[in-house]
């Protein structure tokens, strides 16, 4: 690409993730750490706790709240021309919004996977948008390994007992021990970033990702969207989330003037 300036879509064509910094403005923030708070208190029926009994901290997830909380829909329709600009898609669909909330102290890492064969999708154009609520110092955040999302599909595993819950043994390529190479100084290229409250990290669905343990309180909300290259498949498993066959997922971008009128927007 030579010495001249990569463009961040360019940058997350290559390298499967990318950082977008001060996207979120304060106010849709504020409404957004409310939203969080009020999920938290009243979990979904998917909510579950994904760290041990012996955990100091604790990793709490739940999934599919955007219908209880507009803030979600109302971030999501923020970030939504950003992310069709960033995976050049013309549509942007909210397939799902997924809660990730590791208290201050949970040791309980985010083990290295990809997001997309857990789903009930195929196609390119299937990303996420993590986002925090509090600050990411560098050592606790999300990480990539570069340029994995233009790999093989790899074997979903169940992150607290390594199950094959969802293809059988043996159908797909096992994920690589990352950590082990990282630690003999051999391994792939890792990208991630420290964040603060307002950026985000947008990545591909077949992008390799973990996450540490931290030692501060971590709020994320992942946003995950659909674009034109995208397709849902039937499974005949349980997938993660589990989506109702009969589900619709909201067009966020093109705005149709409908939207803007009903918003109190004139386009
Ligand atoms: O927040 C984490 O620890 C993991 C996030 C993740 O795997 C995701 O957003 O897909
Ligand atoms: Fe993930």
């Amino acid at each position: 690409m030579g010495a001249g300036v990569v463009s961040l879509a360019e940058q997350f064509a290559v390298d499967g993730a990318v950082v977008l910094r001060g996207i979120v403005p304060g106010e849709l923030l504020e409404r957004m750490e409310a939203a969080v708070e009020a999920n938290l208190a009243e979990p979904s029926e998917l909510a579950m706790v994904a760290s041990g009994e012996g955990d100091p901290g604790r990793f709490v997830e739940d999934f599919c709240n955007w219908e209880r909380f507009d803030e979600y829909v109302a971030l999501a329709r923020h970030v939504a021309p950003m992310v069709g600009e960033m995976m050049g898609s013309q549509s942007v669909r909210l397939y799902h919004d997924h809660l990730l909330v590791k208290e201050a102290g949970t040791a309980q890492r985010t083990p290295w996977h990809q997001d997309q064969p857990y789903y009930d999708v195929e196609g390119r154009h299937v990303v996420s948008l993590w986002m925090p609520l509090d600050p990411v110092p560098r050592e606790a955040t999300l990480e990539f390994v570069a340029g994995s999302h233009l790999g093989p599909w790899l074997m979903p595993r169940s992150f607290m007992d390594d199950q094959a819950k969802w293809f059988p043994d043996g159908a797909l390529e096992e994920v690589p021990d990352v950590d082990a190479a990282r630690e003999r100084g051999d391994g792939p290229l890792i990208v991630g970033w420290a964040l603060e409250p307002g950026d985000g990290v947008l990545f591909h669905a077949l992008a390799l990702h973990s996450a540490p343990g931290t030692s501060r309180r971590r709020r994320v909300l992942s946003l995950r969207f659909l674009g034109d290259d995208s397709r849902r498949v039937e499974r005949s498993w349980r997938t993660s989330p589990p989506i109702p066959a009969d589900a619709t997922f909201p067009l966020l971008s093109p705005r149709s003037a409908r939207q803007d009128v009903h918003d109190g927007v004139m386009s």
